[in-house]
Parts: structure tokens; C-alpha cells; sequence
């Protein structure tokens, strides 16, 4: 099976040639071959493509040599064409006429070629002859016999490619953290509805709120007697795409959307991206594995579940070192245990109602589940240090949303009242700024434009001061970075604003540069006296695109400096669950440093302010407090912070 997911032309981390690798270049020639057959280019043209990938895969002699020497078309299987396209990757880092087919050809078209027995030549058939240009409309076309007239294809055909279709779904990896928060909470409360149902939680990556997560675990508690009636309960729910195995303590479902309640909140990407995401999600699917124990088991099993692997490594060394056994079912002693396994071992455990008392039997205080990733955590539980992790209701406010202004879909007033609803003081509007380009329309507020904004502003800050409402807007910018570091507008428009959002949006050329240039050049911004929050600061989309490549350590610890100098600098944690960045692996170190961090939802719409508590997980998983975030303060001091 062809993995397509992540097609696209490489792009050079280098300043020197060779720019591009031989095995970067056979694997885009490859993908090239099924495009051009995709395209309906003619089959000689596909066959070259091929011959040349395979060609260079098995080249042993230094590439960039080759090319040098003007040797490119004496290898066998390369000709001229190709062979320009290979010298100027090799020398200039840059693909060609490739640009074009990557863009042309639609990218259902390349993820149906991920089908399992479905390859380009028939994919381009039931484009060309029944429109099929994407793995959902040829679902569609198959579940209604669309398929089986057309000539060469049959009823075997449309069988083959549903199963297919499934399979594709199992082994895409990964749901985002809303996505399996979703179900992972949809489940948990289907299940908590059923009689008899002692104890469930979800457990795993969910419960320890890393940003995607693989696959969902729960854990359920029920008497002996009960267990059989529940998990009948379970198999009749709606959801279940399928069952992949049915014991009688373990259950193994992928769920899908008939499962979920509601709908899965987006905001904070552009537009186009965010369109077919969604799409995505609702038509995700979820892999789930249900645990049914005794109650006493219960907070063993939870445990167990929860993870992280490593954490739970180093719980049982710490139960070894006191003469204990810890497995999921139990914390009992080594001695009494013998060669005893599973449950037969945990007999004569010690008894533990909740998780704490498990932790607290090993010396230990009880670790919030997003902590457990052994990275500090055990020690700081020993010591009784651990950090007292920011709740969403700490925060005060946000500092980056938009606005009908530039590409949100609401006016200040309707962000404004939805925020005051929030219980927030206060709200930073930060529309894009002049340059922001999407598909050659700028979407950001003109510079002149910037004091009709200002104006209505002041006219909402003086009315809501009038009626005693304790609420105002700062008013703030997002501004664009340019890639040699210099900032959107005029210094002159930058100063009249209460903050200065800087984010990185033409993310092209900045991920054709290596990291040394890109830390420097968000260094630059960053150092101007008018910038404040760092916003979205690699880039990235989870389960997108990656971010561009930058010394985020390096980025920290210039930001620190100006920090101590008494000059706020702050990163942004981008709440939406499709950036989550900056990463919750950075936060430490931030924190350490001495730089605030400020959790911003992006919020696009109203609704959108509410991705703030995604945001906040990640801050939880990053170990900050109620002090390291610059939102949980109040807006007089703000205002002070701010210098007005
Ligand atoms: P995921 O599903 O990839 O997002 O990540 P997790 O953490 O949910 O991992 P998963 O689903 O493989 O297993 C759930 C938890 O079960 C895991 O966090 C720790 C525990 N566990 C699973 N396998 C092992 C193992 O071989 N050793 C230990 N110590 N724990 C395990
Ligand atoms: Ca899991
Ligand atoms: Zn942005």
C-alpha cells in the first residue's frame, strides 16, 4: 500500500548543493510517475519517471558528482528531461514543472491511490468517467452499485475497494486531541449510562492529553455478575464502525461518528485547510479498547492504562525497591507473589480505593495524568514540588482573535459579549495584518483602516466603563513576520496598538530555510520594542504540515533575556487543537526562563474562544502554573504590563 499521506516536494534544509538527496529524488520521481498517470499522461512519460527513480535508487556513485560532471543522462534509464529536473534539484533545490503536477492533480485523487487494490489507472478511470475525485465520493459510489456497470469494473470492484477503504482508515495513525477527546468522552459517558457500571474513565493518551492520540483505552469497573449484561450494553451502541474482538474483560471497537454527540469545534486555521479537516474529523474513525475489571482492580487497571509506558516503568521500580509487585491489578508483595502473574498474583494486594492510594503505598504523592510522561515528574511527586497546574477557570482573558475585520466571521461585539459570558475580562482582538496574502487576496486590515478599528473599540470600551461592566478590549494586531524578521505596518501604526501578535503565515519560505536563518530572523522581530506574543510559533498543523524547522531553545532563551530586562515578551500556546503550538515540551524550559506564556484560543468566530481549554491542557501537560501565564491576570495589570 502506497502511503500518500505525506506527498510533497521536499524542500531543502540546505545552503549548499547537493540541496536534495538521491533517496529524496527516487521517492519524488516515484510519486511523480503516479501523478502523471493520475494526470493522464501517456504511458511512456509514466514509464520513464519510474525507470529514472529506480535508476537513481540503485546509483551508487556520488550524485552531486554526477551532475557535475555533466554525466546525469549517461545513466541508463534517464533521459534529458528528467535528467534536467534532476540536476536542478541537485544544484538549486527546486523542482520544476514538478510544482505544477504536485498542485494539479486533486489530492482525493492521490489518497484514493492509497486504497489498498486500487491503483492510479483506475483511480483516473472513475475520476474521468463518473467524477470520483476523492476516497469519499468513490465510498459513496460503491455503497450505492455506481461502480459495478462501468466497464472493467464489477461488483467485486466496489466490494473490494469498501474493504479497502476501511483498512485505509485503520492505519491512518492518529486523531488529533479534539477528535479523540470526542469520542473518547462519548464512550465514557454511553458507558457510564448503563446500570450496574461501578467505575469507568478513560485512560491512555487521552487521559494524559497529548495532542493526538493513537488509540482510546477505558477502563471499566463492574462486579463480576454484572460484567456479561454490560458489555451486551456496549456492543448495541450507535458508533461502532466494528468489532475487532470481544472477550470477557477486554473489548476492541472502532468507533465512528454515529458515536459522537455534537460536532467537533474548528477555528484558528485558514479557511481552505480548515475545510478539509473538518471534513476529516467527521468522517473519523477511532480505534477503542475497553477494560472491564472488579472494582477493587478499578484504580490498578486505570493506572496501568493511563501510562505512560515510562511512568509506569518507573512506578514498579519504585515498588521493587520496597520489596512490592505492581501490575494492573494489584500492589502486593514480591515474596507472597512467587512465580504468580496477572491477576492470580495480585490476590492479596494491598488495598487501594482510589489512584492516590496507590501513589501514596510507594511514597509517593498522587501525579496528574498529563505529568506522566517521566519527564521529572516521579522525583518532583517524591519531593513534594509538583507543580499546581493552571485550571481554564484562572484564566482572565486572551490576546489573540479575530474579527469580521480581517477573517474571522463575527464583530467585536458578538467576540465581546461571548467572552464576557466566558466570565473573561477582557479580550486582545489581533486581526491580521495588511500583508497577509490567501490565494492572492489579502485577508488583514489595511493600515488605514487600522483607526476605524481603534475607534469602535474605544467606543466599546467607554460604553461597557459606563454601564459598570468590568470588561474591555485591547486592542492589538497580528502581525505578520516577514522572513527577513522585519514586522507588518508602519513602526508608527505598531505603537498605537495596546499588542503585537507576531506570527509567521508565508510559511514558504521560511521552511526552505534551514533553522539557523529562521531563528535569527524571528530573533529580529521578536527584539522589535513594539512585539509582544510570539505567536503560533513553528507553523505547524497537526496531522498536516509540519512547522518550519527553528531553535525554539534558542528563541526561549533571547526572549528570557529581554524578560529580566523588564520588557514582556510572551510565547503563545495556540489553543486550536490543530496547532497546539508552541509545544507542551517547551514549556518547562519557558518557565524556567522566565518567559510568560499566554494561552490564546485564535478564535475565529465566537465559538472559537472556547478551544481555549485545549490550550490550557497542553499548558497542564507543559507543568506551568497560574503564574507562568500571562492571561490569568487581571487587566489593570495588563494594562500595566502593556505600558498604558
Ligand atoms: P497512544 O494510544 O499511542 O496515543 O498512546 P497510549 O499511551 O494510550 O498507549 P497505548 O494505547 O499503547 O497503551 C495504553 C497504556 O497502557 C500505556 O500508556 C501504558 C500501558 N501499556 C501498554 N503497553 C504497555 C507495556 O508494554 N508496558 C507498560 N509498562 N505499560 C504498557
Ligand atoms: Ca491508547
Ligand atoms: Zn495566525
Amino acid at each position: 500500500m502506497v502511503n500518500v499521506s505525506a506527498w510533497s516536494l521536499p524542500k531543502t534544509k540546505r545552503r549548499v548543493s547537493p540541496y536534495i538527496t538521491k533517496s529524496q529524488l527516487a521517492t519524488v520521481l516515484e510519486q511523480a510517475a503516479i501523478l502523471l498517470e493520475l494526470d493522464g499522461a501517456n504511458r511512456f512519460r509514466v514509464i520513464a519517471y519510474q525507470n529514472a527513480s529506480r535508476a537513481l535508487s540503485s546509483l551508487e556513485e556520488d550524485l552531486l558528482k554526477v551532475v557535475i560532471d555533466n554525466r546525469i543522462t549517461d545513466i541508463k534509464g534517464i533521459g534529458k528531461g528528467i535528467g534536467g529536473l534532476i540536476e536542478e534539484a541537485v544544484l538549486e533545490g527546486t523542482w520544476g514543472s514538478l510544482y505544477d503536477l504536485y498542485g494539479r492533480v486533486p489530492r482525493g485523487l492521490v489518497e484514493m491511490v492509497g486504497i489498498p487494490g486500487l491503483g492510479p489507472k483506475r483511480a483516473r478511470q472513475l475520476y474521468e468517467k463518473l467524477g470520483i475525485d476523492s476516497v469519499e465520493s468513490l465510498k459513496f459510489a460503491c455503497s450505492n452499485d455506481n461502480i459495478s456497470s462501468l466497464s472493467g469494473f464489477g461488483k467485486k470492484s466496489q466490494e473490494k475497494y469498501l474493504e479497502g477503504i476501511d483498512l485505509l482508515r485503520r492505519y491512518q495513525g492518529r486523531s488529533r486531541m479534539d477528535v479523540g477527546l470526542a469520542y473518547g468522552h462519548a464512550l465514557e459517558r454511553r458507558i457510564s449510562n448503563i446500570p450496574n457500571v461501578v467505575k469507568v474513565e478513560l485512560a491512555g493518551s487521552a487521559r494524559r492529553k497529548r495532542e493526538t492520540i493513537g488509540d482510546l483505552d477505558i477502563v471499566l469497573g463492574a462486579k463480576p455478575g454484572d460484567q456479561a449484561e454490560i458489555i451486551k450494553e456496549i456492543m448495541n451502541f450507535p458508533g461502532i464502525a466494528e468489532i475487532k474482538g470481544q472477550g470477557s474483560s477486554k473489548i476492541s471497537l472502532i468507533l465512528e461518528a454515529d458515536m459522537l454527540v455534537g460536532k467537533i469545534n474548528v477555528s484558528g486555521i485558514d479557511s481552505g485547510l480548515a475545510e478539509t479537516l473538518v471534513e476529516r474529523s467527521l468522517d473519523a474513525t477511532i480505534d477503542a479498547q475497553i477494560r472491564i475489571v472488579d472494582p477493587e482492580s478499578f484504580p490498578f487497571t486505570l493506572a496501568y492504562f493511563t501510562g505512560s509506558k515510562e511512568h509506569n516503568i518507573r512506578m514498579r521500580q519504585i515498588a521493587i525497591n520496597r520489596g512490592l509487585r505492581l501490575n494492573e491489578f494489584g500492589l502486593f508483595s514480591e515474596e507472597e507473589a512467587g512465580s504468580k502473574i496477572g491477576k492470580e498474583a495480585a490476590e492479596n494486594t494491598l488495598i487501594c480505593s482510589t489512584e492516590e492510594d496507590i501513589y501514596h503505598h510507594l511514597g509517593l504523592r498522587w501525579v496528574p495524568p498529563e505529568l506522566r510522561e517521566d519527564m521529572g515528574e516521579i522525583e518532583a511527586s517524591a519531593n513534594n514540588v509538583l507543580p499546581n497546574l493552571i485550571k481554564v477557570e484562572d484564566l482572565r482573558g486572551s490576546f489573540h482573535n479575530h474579527t469580521i475585520a480581517s477573517d474571522g466571521n463575527a464583530t467585536l461585539e458578538e467576540m465581546s459579549n461571548y467572552a464576557i459570558n466566558m466570565g473573561w475580562e477582557y479580550l486582545g482582538i489581533a486581526d491580521h495584518s495588511e500583508s497577509l496574502n490567501i490565494g492572492g487576496k489579502s485577508i488583514g486590515i489595511a493600515g488605514e483602516d487600522i483607526l476605524n478599528q481603534k475607534l469602535e473599540i474605544q467606543n466599546l470600551n467607554k460604553k461597557w466603563k459606563e454601564q459598570d461592566v468590568e470588561f474591555r478590549i485591547f486592542h492589538g494586531s497580528e502581525c505578520d513576520i516577514m522572513p527577513d524578521g522585519r514586522l507588518d505596518y508602519s513602526d508608527d501604526i505598531r505603537s498605537s496598538l495596546s499588542h503585537i501578535v507576531g506570527s509567521v503565515h508565508a510559511l514558504g519560505s521560511w521552511r526552505n530555510r534551514d533553522e539557523h536563518t529562521n531563528t535569527e530572523a524571528l530573533i529580529n522581530a521578536i527584539e522589535d520594542p513594539t512585539f509582544t506574543i510570539l505567536g503560533h510559533p513553528t507553523g505547524r498543523i497537526l496531522q498536516g504540515r509540519e512547522g518550519f524547522p527553528v531553535d525554539m531553545h534558542a528563541i526561549l532563551r533571547r526572549m528570557g533575556e529581554i524578560n529580566a530586562e523588564g520588557i514582556l515578551k510572551a510565547v503563545e500556546i495556540n489553543a486550536s487543537p490543530y496547532r497546539l503550538d508552541m509545544d507542551w515540551r517547551l514549556c518547562k524550559y519557558a518557565k524556567e526562563l522566565g518567559v510568560p506564556v499566554c494561552i490564546n484560543p485564535d478564535a475565529h468566530n465566537p465559538e472559537g474562544l472556547n478551544d481555549i481549554w485545549f490550550g490550557t491542557q497542553i499548558a497542564r501537560k507543559g507543568w506551568l502554573e497560574k503564574e507562568d501565564i500571562l492571561n490569568t491576570k487581571s487587566a489593570s495589570e495588563i494594562e500595566r504590563l502593556l505600558g498604558q
